[in-house]
Order: C-alpha cells, then sequence, then structure tokens
C-alpha cells in the first residue's frame, strides 16, 4: 500500500462529493468511502498488516481522510436539511385534498323528490318567496277576515308607500297555484319545491323556515284515483321500502274535498303524517280565470324536512339549520 492510494481515495472522493446533490446520494457516497466494506475501511483494516515504517506514514494520512470525510458529510448534510420545504417541489408527492363543500340533506333529498316527480312528467317550477296577500291567501280562497288565515302563522312585511298589495313572506308554496294557473293552459302537472315561513315556535318538527314541495295537475277528468296512483308510486319510489297509506278527510280552503295522507313504512310500524292535499276547490280555479265546469284538478303539499327526517332518522328538525358539519358531510 501506498501513500499515494490515500491520496488518490481523497482526490476522487473530494471531486465526487461536490457533485452531490441530495441526502440519498449523499449516503450511497458514506457508504462507498466509510461503510463497513467502504474503500477508505479496507485501507483502513489494511494498516495492521504493513510494516511498521508505513503504517507510520499511511495510518495519520487515512485517518485524516476519514475524520475529514466525516466532517464534510455532515456539512453537506445540514446544507440539505436547511432547504425550506418551501424552495423545493418535489413533483411525485401526492397532491393536497382540495376541500369541496357538500350538498345540505335538504337538498339532496328535494333533488331526490324532484327527480321521482319528473319522471312521472311532472314539471319543476320556481315562484317567489316574497308573496302577497293576494296570492298567498285570498286567490286561495282565503279572504282577509277568514279564520281559516289563523292556520298559517304569517311574518307581514312592512308595506311599501301608496302600495295597494300587502306583503309577507310565504307560508307555503300553494301560491304557484294560482300564478301558474294565470299564465299556463291546462293541462298541466307541475310541482313546485321551495322555502316557506311561519310565525311559530319551533320544537323538534317545527321550524320558523323550512321547505314545502307543492304539486298540481290540472285537465279533463283528473281525478282523486290519479293523486292516489302518483302519490303511492312517489312514495314507493322515495322511501324504497313497502308502506301502507291512510287517506283522513281534513280541510284547507282551497281544496274540497281536502285531505291528509298518513303513510306507515312496513319497517316502522308507526303512522306518520306527510302531507296536506285534496282536489282543487272551483274558487281556485275562477281566480286563475279557468271555467271550474270543464276542468278539475289535484294539489298537494308535503314538508321536505319532515320527509328528511324520517328517510334518514333525523330527531330534531333544527339540526338541519344548526350549520353542524358532522351532519351535513354525511351526504353526498
Ligand atoms: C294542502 C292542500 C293542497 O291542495 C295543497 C297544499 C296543501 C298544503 C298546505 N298548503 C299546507 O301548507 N299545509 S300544512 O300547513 O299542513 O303544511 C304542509 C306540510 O308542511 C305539513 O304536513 C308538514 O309536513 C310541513 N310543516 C308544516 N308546518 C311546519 C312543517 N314543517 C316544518 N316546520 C313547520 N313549522
Amino acid at each position: 500500500m501506498e501513500k499515494t492510494s490515500v491520496e488518490g481515495v481523497r482526490k476522487s472522493s473530494f471531486e465526487e462529493l461536490t457533485g452531490i446533490k441530495d441526502a440519498k446520494h449523499l449516503e450511497r457516497f458514506r457508504v462507498k468511502y466509510l461503510g463497513r466494506n467502504g474503500v477508505l475501511t479496507a485501507i483502513l483494516r489494511s494498516l495492521k498488516d504493513l510494516p511498521l515504517a508505513e503504517r507510520r506514514t499511511l495510518g495519520p494520512a487515512a485517518n485524516s481522510l476519514r475524520n475529514e470525510l466525516e466532517k464534510r458529510i455532515k456539512e453537506k448534510l445540514s446544507e440539505f436539511s436547511s432547504v425550506s420545504a418551501g424552495d423545493f417541489f418535489d413533483a411525485s408527492r401526492p397532491g393536497k385534498k382540495v376541500k369541496i363543500g357538500h350538498p345540505h340533506p335538504l337538498a339532496v333529498v328535494e333533488r331526490e323528490m324532484r327527480e321521482i316527480f319528473e319522471s312521472l312528467g311532472f314539471a319543476t317550477v320556481d315562484g317567489p318567496e316574497i308573496e302577497t296577500d293576494y296570492y298567498n291567501f285570498d286567490a286561495l280562497n282565503i279572504p282577509p277576515d277568514h279564520p281559516a288565515r289563523d292556520m298559517w302563522d304569517t311574518f307581514w312585511l312592512k308595506e311599501p308607500k301608496n302600495s295597494k298589495a300587502k306583503f309577507l313572506l310565504r307560508t307555503h308554496t300553494s301560491p304557484m297555484q294560482v300564478r301558474f294557473m294565470e299564465s299556463h293552459q291546462p293541462p298541466f302537472q307541475i310541482i313546485v319545491p321551495g322555502r316557506v315561513f311561519r310565525y311559530e315556535a319551533t320544537d323538534v318538527s317545527h321550524e320558523i323556515n323550512f321547505y314545502q314541495l307543492e304539486g298540481l295537475m290540472v285537465g279533463k277528468g283528473v281525478s282523486l284515483a290519479n293523486f292516489k296512483a302518483v302519490i303511492e308510486e312517489f312514495f314507493k319510489r322515495f322511501f324504497n321500502k313497502p308502506a301502507d297509506f291512510r287517506y283522513r278527510p281534513s280541510y284547507f280552503p282551497f281544496v274540497e274535498p281536502g285531505l291528509e295522507v298518513d303513510i306507515k313504512l312496513k319497517t316502522e310500524n308507526k303512522w306518520l303524517e306527510v302531507m296536506g292535499a285534496g282536489m282543487v276547490h272551483p274558487r281556485v280555479f275562477e281566480a286563475a280565470g279557468y271555467n271550474p265546469r270543464e276542468l278539475t284538478g289535484f294539489a298537494f303539499g308535503m314538508g321536505v324536512d319532515r320527509l328528511a327526517m324520517i328517510k334518514y332518522k333525523i330527531p330534531d328538525i333544527r339540526l338541519f339549520y344548526a350549520g353542524d358539519l358532522r351532519l351535513t358531510t354525511q351526504f353526498k
């Protein structure tokens, strides 16, 4: 062994070191020279077999090279780790998940309801949330002093100056019945999903702001049998479970006869009220400019929130409006 071999290792290792650009490569370099089978380790190991004179010169040179290489490797390594994460772009790393919003459970349920009705031939219509008392009440056969106005606790709005109309936040989606009929001719079948407002105390099943879905089918010879067929088909698809139905006589000024529909899912064994409905009252047709002797129709109004509560077993309607993401993120 000659001193020149240590010098040669010094030269080649230093040259190699300058070209190293990352920690992985540096580690390979360390193993190559200083590892168990490394080039310099082999020189150091062979010292013991050399004559004393050679050992005296080669020994210190090899040891000093080892110390120097260890020092430089350390320096280089700290250089790499001091590069901030921001300076280094690793294109192979998986990207950060983009946070996207979730549809609200009521939006999901409303979409499901709309899709079922559309598949049954109903068109979807939108209406204003701020209404006049004419469309919300009068046109629906509920004149100003009629006690039935008390069925709907109303948020009245301040009257604009010189306005003859009284404005309110609609208490149901039914005002769209006359609004739609004024500008369309039968036969037609529509649904009106939308937000409604009632000035009443909240509890597990009542909110001051909730959603309804109105339905209206008008034509020659439309009957309660048509209503029954449509509604039972709707619920069969909506709950995707076998169910029993109960039709109870009820009163709404804008239908004759009026009824309420209860449903009992075979899996639940409990009757639940799901909607108000009936055959459109002749006075409502008259308010829209139709001849009630020529036409018949059925109408209904369902509570979207209540149906969502039943379908997804949500115990309190107020959860829908609490803005808690633990609820919303469960819906796609
Ligand atoms: C009836 C006959 C028709 O030909 C057309 C529509 C109707 C329904 C009528 N417009 C109406 O609003 N009836 S209702 O006062 O009984 O409300 C209908 C549904 O809305 C209820 O069955 C219930 O599911 C829901 N609802 C009522 N008040 C609520 C509510 N949901 C949440 N919070 C409230 N405060």
